[in-house]
């Protein structure tokens, strides 16, 4: 089949500020939750799904790889004529919330983190990239964390929405493409990449979690208020973690096992920011999780005021699930649980390769909502060898965006409506799961290794040329 994109498609990649500007106490930056994250595989994984984190730096244990990320904010003009050369349509970013404001809670903001913001949106302007923002990805300020427990603590929302107002304003003439939180149903998951707080014990973990997600709903409705009186014109998404859930086999039991995670997991944050209202499946979710959540009077209505424009999402991996595991399933299945599919190959990190599950999640999520979708997120973490004539032959990664992409094409000919694709990581960064270096999504190859050493040095890798072909040809030619 030839695969067919609207026109005006809005190719490009993704980034968050945390995982490459580095540069992480200069321009007034106050500390925020990557900064505190150590590095390593072990390290990091222990701590994302562990309890009682007490959100202190050491040294003499860890290594920060964040610290310095890519030092994207030294060397922005370098990057983003790279990504102009592939022909970038978009870029997306974050605004990392404690350069705007270094503790969170200030009433004015730091001019000297709006003026870097500034530059970078210019730059981009100077090669007609539209930038696509996230306004919160993974990066509460730290003080936020420590002082007032992350986002269970309600008093966030105001100051999320002094955030959002003075950044609407700053960049009204300059953005018109906003995400609130990064992957905000991941949050039950990992409370502490999304709502900045480490579980006191598992008892609380539900709890706390859900009351920090309403938090956020209702910051992000009213952030799509705002936004959309300042910036006329604007659009504001969502952004879901999306993997669809199959049943491992075709036992009813198992069938309707995957219909429930799938719907707490992908549908339910999705529900309440698209169509402005809780949906009813939770109501019995919450009672056999002895959850209640504590809600302010106006909360629904604001919520229900404040949809999104169009749903963004990352897509990795689909799950695999059944309703009872033996012992030897458990744990066999990818990030986000599940069982191990036998039809699928896993990446070097175990996140499980299903192109055709991304046709599914599209299918799934344009069902549901009909509002436009945009895959934010996507792509293959994997180990890159650089030749000695400095080239980085990708061919596996390659073969992983094309597949996807072409799960893409066959979505939009099914009728989905599709505004743009942006790949993970489109230059090597810190991963977020793993703080690794070594862990490599990018068009572009960063000297930077794990252990901290490194140039910083770029280099074009051969799936470089590959994508700004893919771009050239509207996806025509992959
Ligand atoms: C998503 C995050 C990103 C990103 C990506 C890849 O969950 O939104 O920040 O890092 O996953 O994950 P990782 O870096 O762990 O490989």
């Amino acid at each position: 089949m030839t695969v067919k994109f609207p026109e005006g498609f809005l190719w490009g990649g993704a980034t968050a500020a945390n995982q490459l500007e580095g540069a992480y106490q200069e321009g007034g930056k106050g500390l925020n939750l990557a900064d505190v994250l150590p590095g390593g595989k072990e390290n990091r994984l222990k701590l994302l799904s562990s309890t009682g984190f007490d959100f202190e730096i050491d040294k003499s244990k860890y290594t920060y790889p964040n610290h310095e990320g890519i030092d994207f904010y030294h060397r922005y003009k370098e990057d983003i004529a790279l990504f102009a050369e592939m022909g970038f349509k978009t870029f997306r970013m974050s605004i990392a919330w404690s350069r705007i404001f270094p503790n969170g809670d200030e009433l004015e903001p730091n001019e000297e983190g709006l003026a870097f913001y500034d530059r970078v949106f210019d730059e981009l302007a100077k090669y007609n990239i539209e930038p696509l923002v996230t306004i919160a990805h993974y990066e509460t300020p730290l003080h936020l964390i420590k002082e007032y427990g992350g986002w269970r603590n309600r008093k966030l929302v105001e100051f999320f929405e002094r955030y959002v107002t003075v950044l609407f304003n700053r960049y009204k003439d300059k953005v018109k493409y906003w995400l609130t939180f990064n992957e905000i149903n991941g949050a039950t998951h990992m409370p502490l990449l999304g709502l900045g707080f480490s579980p006191e014990s598992e008892e609380t973990r539900l709890q706390d979690s859900f009351q920090g997600l309403h938090h956020q709903f209702v910051a992000s409705a009213k952030a799509v208020q705002l936004g959309h009186e300042i910036i006329p014109g604007s659009q504001i998404g969502c952004m879901l973690i999306y993997a669809p859930v199959y049943s491992y086999d075709s036992n009813p039991e198992n069938v309707v096992y995957a219909q429930q995670e799938a719907r707490i997991f992908n549908n339910f944050c999705g529900d309440v920011q698209v169509r402005g209202e809780y949906p009813s499946f939770i109501d019995r979710y919450f009672r056999e999780n002895d959850v209640n959540i504590e809600m302010e009077e106006g909360d629904l209505e604001l919520i229900k005021e404040g949809t999104v424009d169009f749903i963004s999402f990352s897509y990795y991996m689909s799950r695999t699930d059944k309703k009872n595991k033996t012992p030897e399933e458990i744990g066999q299945g990818n990030l986000i649980g599940g069982v191990k599919n036998p039809f699928l190959k896993a990446s070097d990190w175990g996140w499980e390769i299903d192109p055709v599950g991304l046709r599914v999640s599209l299918n799934e999520l344009y069902g549901r909502y009909q509002k436009p979708l945009f895959v934010v997120e996507n792509g293959l973490g994997a180990y890159d060898k650089v030749e000695e004539d400095g080239s980085i032959n990708d061919d596996y990664r390659i073969d992983y965006l094309r597949e996807h992409i072409r799960a893409m094409g066959e979505a939009v000919d099914d009728g989905v409506e599709l505004m743009g694709y942006t790949s993970w990581g489109c230059i090597d960064l810190v991963s977020a799961s793993s703080g690794e270096m070594s862990k490599r999504y990018g068009y572009i190859y960063v000297d930077k290794q794990d252990d901290g050493s490194g140039t910083f040095e770029r280099s074009r890798k051969k799936s470089f040329f590959w994508y700004k072909n893919v771009i050239a040809t509207n996806g025509q030619e992959l």
